[in-house]
């Protein structure tokens, strides 16, 4: 079993403004992912829930939620882009 059949759902903590969360979902787009998408200012409980769960209220942070119930909170645009990437080239090499 692969790292990418591993993961149950994908969503990323966004706003629509926000320069770093554009540059995030242009990435996930070119990719071709599909990527829940929690806008924080739209939503108040979405922002609870990533300042409370992810640990800050800071965007874009991408929860990564696995088959096995573990929960990871993903900083930093950088870092959400190259795990997509990562992702991608997992996805296709397992097809
Ligand atoms: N280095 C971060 C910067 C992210 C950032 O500054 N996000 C702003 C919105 S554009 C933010 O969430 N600020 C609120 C905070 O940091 O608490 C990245 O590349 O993701």
């Amino acid at each position: 079993m692969t790292k990418a059949q591993s993961i149950k759902n994908l969503a990323l903590y966004h706003y629509q403004s926000c320069p770093y969360c554009a540059v995030t979902r242009r990435a996930i787009d070119q990719k071709g992912l599909t990527v829940e998408r929690r806008d924080i200012q739209k939503n108040r409980e979405h922002r609870n829930t990533l300042t409370r769960q992810g640990g800050k209220p800071q965007v874009p942070c991408l929860r990564i939620e696995r088959d096995n119930g573990n929960v990871e909170w993903l900083y930093e645009s950088a870092s959400i882009i190259q795990f997509i990437n990562r992702q991608k080239n997992e996805l296709t090499q397992a097809a």
